[in-house]
């Protein structure tokens, strides 16, 4: 933290003038009365989303990596990253640690302080059963909770059960699960066995969760394997965690959908059932693609939000796991991260906009020319004056990234870690 070399009351200061006149305007265009419009500024000032430990240094592809400099390579040092983006955005206060790249020494309690100090809590915890670790004794190669190997199933219901372990000596309260199982060809693999191993595996892991956990079960259509995924869609997912339980939910990656999936629609049913867990967000063209959120779909982006933010109106007790899955392949991840959650906190603030009573009555009167009205009146209202407001009431930066450049972070961060650091992940 000591590496923000930067007094962001100064540096907002100089944008004070700009600031006052643009807020004025967002407010005057998006109709809202005194108290409504603070009330919004508010509820974007508590939104928090967890950055992954893995996404803190560079991505790569199957075909090659290009890393950058000055990445973090320890737990401390992730952590630290996102104290920076923290202090820069007020809206990272949480790490999502991925086991076993990330590693709780000991008892927990000095990484736990350590994070407290700079704000940062441990969101969800994530198991691998993707890769073979160093030494393994069993393969994953033909899968982890579906294989037809009992002792491959046992080694990742083992791992799984001790990620709980970490988590629990930090106080995170959910688990994570992303399969990579399935098959690459037809007849490789029993579709109807394999689902019902994961299911009798995922139940034991379930059984094993301190009472206050939940169990968030991601979908993936497709990659690694080419041809199946045993969990490969929502209502895979939602099948499951009712099978499992009242703490098992669906979670959400925007990227593990096929082109053109209405993931809104996905969003809507879960929130009804009550099974919706949480999020990975990112946002992708073709397929996994992790790159930066609200990147290339952002009224899609906004949608899934408007959804979200009925589910609050309806429920405000509704507790999501907001969590960034990206990976930067060519950024600086720092600067990708800071984008990724001024996406998030636009698309947020312009659903916060949206008339929903106006819109209800649109729909029993089926006026669509004026639901798409209210929607899109919301959706182009430029939000950044509000995000802006809500970041500078918290102690942040008026602009994130040319904060976080100013400050030069990246050269001192490379100053003190070195070009030839590779944190570990993706
Ligand atoms: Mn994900």
């Amino acid at each position: 933290m000591d590496l923000l070399n930067i007094d962001i009351p100064s540096f907002n200061n100089k944008h004070k003038d700009l600031h006052q006149k643009s807020l004025g305007l967002a407010q005057a265009i998006s109709g809202k009365d005194n108290d409504t419009f603070l009330e919004i500024i508010e509820k974007v000032k508590a939104f928090q989303v967890a950055i992954p430990s893995w996404a803190l240094g560079t991505g790569g592809t199957r075909f090659g990596r290009f890393s950058g400099s000055g990445e973090p390579s320890t737990l401390e040092e992730k952590i630290s990253d996102i104290g920076l983006l923290h202090a820069i955005n007020r809206s990272s206060g949480a790490v999502s640690m991925h086991i076993p790249w990330d590693q709780v020494e000991g008892d927990g309690q000095e990484i736990k302080a350590f994070a407290e100090e700079q704000g940062i809590i441990f969101d969800a915890v994530n198991s691998n059963t993707f890769q073979d670790q160093p030494g393994q004794e069993v393969s994953y190669k033909f899968g982890s909770l579906c294989n037809v190997d009992p002792a491959v199933r046992a080694h990742a219901v083992a791992h799984m059960k001790e990620v709980i372990d970490q988590g629990v000596k930090v106080g995170s309260k959910a688990l994570t699960v992303w399969l990579s199982d399935g098959s690459n060809f037809p007849g490789q693999l029993d579709f109807k066995g394999a689902l019902a191993r994961t299911e009798a595996c995922l139940k034991e892991v379930y059984d094993y969760m301190p009472e206050d956990w939940t169990m968030l079960v991601e979908y993936k259509p497709y990659e690694p394997n080419f041809y199946s995924t045993v969990i490969s869609d929502w209502g895979t997912s939602f099948m499951l965690a009712n099978a499992l339980g009242e703490r098992a939910k669906t979670l959400v990656d925007l990227g593990h959908h096929l082109p053109n999936t209405n993931i809104e629609q996905i969003v809507a049913v879960l929130l009804a059932k009550g099974k919706l867990g949480g999020f990975h967000f990112n946002d992708s063209k073709y397929g996994d693609d992790d790159v930066t959120v609200g990147a290339l779909k952002p009224y899609q982006l906004f949608l899934i939000f408007c959804e979200l933010v009925k589910g609050m109106n309806e429920d405000p007790s509704l507790d999501l796991a907001w969590m960034i899955d990206a990976s930067h392949n060519i950024k600086d991840p720092l600067e990708d991260i800071l984008q990724s959650v001024e996406a998030m906190k636009l698309a947020y603030a312009q659903a916060l906009l949206v008339d929903y009573k106006a819109l209800e009555e649109a729909q029993a009167n089926n006026d669509v020319t004026l639901g798409q009205e209210i929607l899109q009146a919301a959706f182009r209202t430029d939000a950044r004056p509000i995000v802006a407001e809500a970041r500078m009431q918290a102690g942040g930066a008026f602009d994130v990234i040319k904060c976080y450049r100013e400050a030069k972070v990246r050269a001192q961060l490379t100053a003190q870690r070195g070009t030839e650091v590779k944190a570990t992940g993706l």
